[in-house]
């Protein structure tokens, strides 16, 4: 790695992290692994949507991406050089399983099997998410997530998984943001599997959420006491854009929508009454919500992945509004202080519950410079700012034990394609050389030092 000055580390703020805090990075299979068709994987939904035309900018898709089923090794070992402790990646259901179900490709869970022995042979702890968005395309083709079966079918796979990987994996997280694939799959349509359809959408987020339960019960099994098994949730914190009733009304309705639809279920076991009420306006998901369901969906967990990325602002007429300066995603406002706000709410609204954060990050214009190195000096305010707003939440008694930064290098980011770049590395797509950024030896330090 190229070395950069002591000044060059600037700025820290002081500010400790207890000990054994965990700092690391997060990935996602379909966005940095590419091999697409090798050793057997099956399709799934992204790779239908990123080849019809008009889905993806420039017509991009994930079928190499970082080419990281190849590069593994070497990229195993950056994370290590870089001094993470823990890494987040995802399974690939279609590789482990290519038909959605029904026989098991060895080479695809060997893939994993390899993936996690060569974490732990360089002393970093591997998190597992089972899903981030590639359903298997035989599913989908069968309903999807509004199918009931798919739920079922998930469970199967989760304990597949569990049964080959087991306690090598000290925590594991079942769905990841599934308010992303009701919102953006189901509802916008800007993402996979591309549905415009309200009345649907409602009645995936219920499957969903039934696929975390029956998951969790599916692989306890084969974990011992001491494994953990959780959510990942993208949760927003929703606040009125002024001090009027109405702002403050609509804004608690949004946070049904945007974050208790997810957190009740799964802490309470009960959907938000006033959001149920809402959907039944729109959507027949009360219908699907059998006898038991939620029950299961409330199977206790022990920890509670957090995903923050921005906050939203809502007018007295239900309009959302900026207020805070945008990064190069559109949809995202830079505002540190909303990470404190929600992580010192879950405590507050749901418990005690171990809190770790595996995704938080910005997109920045990433150039490699005549020097040969990327200055993104933007993604390190960025990090800093809201790495000490998750110092004050430990500070004022939040169970927060890590942090995982989104994301280790750049990758495919779905509709935007390779437009966006969130990595610490930078991706040279062409030849696929890694080149870490500046913030990824400011971060290297801030580890180093536990201390921001
Ligand atoms: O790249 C995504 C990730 O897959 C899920 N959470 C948000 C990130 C940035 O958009």
């Amino acid at each position: 790695m190229p070395v950069l000055a002591q000044s060059d580390e600037k700025p820290r703020l002081g500010l400790s992290f207890p000990e054994g805090f965990v700092w690391g990075a997060a990935t996602s299979a379909y966005q940095i692994e590419g091999a697409a068709n090798v050793d057997g994987r099956g399709p799934s939904v992204w790779d239908t949507f990123s080849r019809s035309p008009g889905k993806v900018r420039n017509g991009e898709t994930g079928d190499t991406a970082a080419d990281h089923y190849h590069r593994w090794q070497s990229d195993l070992d950056l994370i290590k050089q870089l001094g993470m402790r823990s890494y987040r990646f995802s399974i690939s259901w279609s590789r482990v399983l290519p038909g959605g179900w029904g026989p098991v490709n060895a080479k695809g869970l060997d893939f994993y099997k390899r993936l996690v022995a060569g974490l732990h042979e360089r002393g970093i702890a591997p998190m597992v998410t089972l899903y981030h968005w590639d359903t298997p395309q035989t599913l989908q083709d069968l309903g999807g997530w509004e199918h009931r079966e798919t739920a079922y079918r998930f469970a199967d796979y989760a304990a597949i998984v569990a049964q080959a990987l087991g306690d090598a994996v000290p925590a594991w997280l079942t769905l990841n943001e599934p308010k992303t694939i009701v919102q953006n799959g189901y509802l916008s349509g800007s993402h996979a599997p591309g549905r415009c359809d309200p009345a649907a959408a409602y009645v995936v987020a219920h499957h969903q959420m039934l696929a975390h339960g029956l998951a969790v019960q599916a692989m306890r099994p084969y974990l011992n006491n001491g494994t953990r098994i959780g959510p990942a949730l993208n949760l927003h914190p929703c606040y009125p854009a002024d001090d009027s009733a109405q702002a403050v009304e609509q804004a608690h309705k949004l946070d049904g929508f945007e974050n208790r639809l997810y957190l009740d279920p799964i802490f309470k076991s009960a959907y938000p009454e006033d959001t149920l009420a809402a959907i039944a306006g729109i959507s027949p998901m009360a219908d699907h919500v059998l006898d038991g369901d939620l029950k299961t969906i409330g199977e206790p967990i022990d920890l509670l992945a957090v995903q923050y990325y921005t906050p939203i602002y809502v007018t007295a007429s239900g309009q959302t509004e900026q207020k805070h300066p945008l990064s190069k995603a559109f949809w995202q406002q830079i505002y540190p202080q909303g990470l404190y706000d929600i992580l010192t709410r879950v405590k507050k609204d749901y418990g005690d519950i171990p809190l770790t954060i595996t995704e938080n990050g910005l997109p920045t214009p990433d150039e490699v410079g005549p020097d040969g190195t990327v200055n993104d000096a933007g993604r390190i305010a960025f990090f800093r700012d809201h790495f000490a707003a998750a110092h004050r939440a430990i500070a004022d008694g939040v169970n927060l034990e890590s942090f995982h930064v989104w994301s280790l290098m750049d990758n495919f980011e779905w509709q935007e394609g390779y437009d966006e770049r969130w990595g610490l590395v930078y991706v040279d797509y062409a030849t696929q050389q890694r080149i870490p950024k500046r913030s990824a030896h400011w971060y290297s330090g801030v580890i180093r030092d536990n201390q921001v």
